[in-house]
């Protein structure tokens, strides 16, 4: 036991000297200098030596505030970067674009109010972007620009409420976009226009009380759309109708229904769409009217709108008969009026061979 502890130490004793140039204290340098794991290590900065090796580089929990320009230079290898909770505001333009091999990025956990157009150059193969916990209000055309490789966008918790047209215009290869947990009110046809990869759309947690008809069109791979915890009251059926894929799970749980007989309406049509599953149908819960308030959709669905139905019969039969009897009179008068005038006109004829 002994001897093989004198053993392991020697190895590592061995090879921590060895690599001692490279690897900086408070970094950890694992399997040929592949990985270099500097979490909590206080840095204040970017470490300027790392081996120029490594693939991995994790720099999580420390209290790095800016990426300079052409940061990681030396390091053009690294496939995997992990910034988690830093204290990180400001990545300069060109801050990662030496970085052309890099796979995954992660940026969650700090406080990144803006992305300008340089913050995506030389990331042409970035696979997976973690954005989450920072602090972005809006998106725009430059936010993702040279990101056409991305697969998977994380933008969970952070305080966007504006994305304009063309903010993800490049991402055709985009599968997954997570949303959730922003201040997004409305969704404007357009904002989506490139997605068609896209299977997982994540809006969770908004304030979205509007969805814009052909929001969703574009979205022609989406095999998942939460729209729970928002402000939606009602429905657009056209909104729904216009998604077309093979098949679509569609969550609405947590919004404030207003359960009246047109939303039932068009659930009643949505439901009968095959490609489309309102998974949590039967967890929707109405707020207004204020007598069905905590009610169940579904347990509300047949009494009240069947009621609706019958008075709109009732109506309808009523105004058809009314009109239908109108006509009749109306025919009948006519008749006789004309009748009345044959007659007139057959004793102007009779008038008239009297002369
Ligand atoms: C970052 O700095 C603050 C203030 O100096 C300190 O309280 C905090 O523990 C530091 N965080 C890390 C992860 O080093
Ligand atoms: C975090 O960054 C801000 C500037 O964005 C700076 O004022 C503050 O000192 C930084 N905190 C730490 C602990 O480095
Ligand atoms: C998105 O980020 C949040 C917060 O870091 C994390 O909990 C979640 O797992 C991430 N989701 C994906 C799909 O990466
Ligand atoms: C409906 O709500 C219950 C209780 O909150 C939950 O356990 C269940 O998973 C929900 N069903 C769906 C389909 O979301
Ligand atoms: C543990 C470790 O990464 N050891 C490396 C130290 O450096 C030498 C040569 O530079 C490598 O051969 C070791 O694998």
């Amino acid at each position: 036991m002994k001897e093989l502890l004198f053993l392991l130490f020697m190895v590592t004793g061995a090879t921590s000297r060895s690599n001692s140039s490279w690897c900086r204290q408070g970094c950890d340098c694992r399997g040929d200098l592949k990985f270099t794991i500097c979490s909590r290590s206080h840095f204040t900065h970017l470490p300027n030596r790392l081996p120029p090796t490594t693939e991995l580089l994790d720099l999580s929990d420390n209290n790095i505030s800016i990426i300079p320009e052409h940061s990681f230079s030396k390091n053009r290898k690294l496939r995997v970067l992990i910034l988690q909770n830093n204290n990180i505001s400001i990545v300069e333009d060109g801050g990662f674009s030496h970085l052309e091999f890099l796979q995954k990025l992660d940026l969650s956990w700090n406080r990144i109010s803006t992305l300008t157009e340089g913050f995506s150059l030389g990331l042409a193969f970035l696979r997976e972007l973690q954005l989450a916990h920072n602090r972005l209000t809006s998106l725009d055309s430059r936010s993702f620009m040279h990101l056409d490789g991305l697969q998977r966008l994380n933008l969970t918790c952070n305080g966007i409420h504006t994305i304009q047209v063309r903010s993800f215009s490049s991402m055709s290869t985009l599968r997954q976009l997570h949303l959730q947990d922003n201040q997004l009110t409305a969704l404007r046809s357009g904002i989506f226009s490139m997605l068609r990869s896209v299977e997982v759309l994540n809006l969770a947690g908004n304030q979205i009380r509007e969805t814009e008809k052909g929001v969703f069109k574009p979205l022609t791979s989406m095999t998942l759309l939460n729209l729970a915890n928002n402000q939606l009251t009602m429905v657009n059926f056209k909104t729904f109708l216009s998604i077309h894929t093979y098949s679509t799970h569609i969550l609405l749980e947590g919004n404030p229904w207003n359960c009246d007989c047109d939303l039932q309406r068009v659930f009643r049509k949505l439901r009968s769409i095959q490609r489309l599953f309102l998974d949590d149908y039967y967890n929707l819960t109405c707020k207004e009217p204020p007598v069905l308030r905590d009610y169940r959709l579904m347990d509300v669905d047949t009494e009240l709108c069947l009621a609706e139905t019958v008075t709109v019969l009732i109506i309808t039969v009523t105004v058809v008969i009314t009109v239908l009897a109108a006509m009749l009179m109306g025919e009948r008068k006519r008749k006789k009026k004309k009748k009345g005038k044959h007659w007139t006109q057959q004793g102007e004829l009779s008038d008239e061979s009297d002369y």
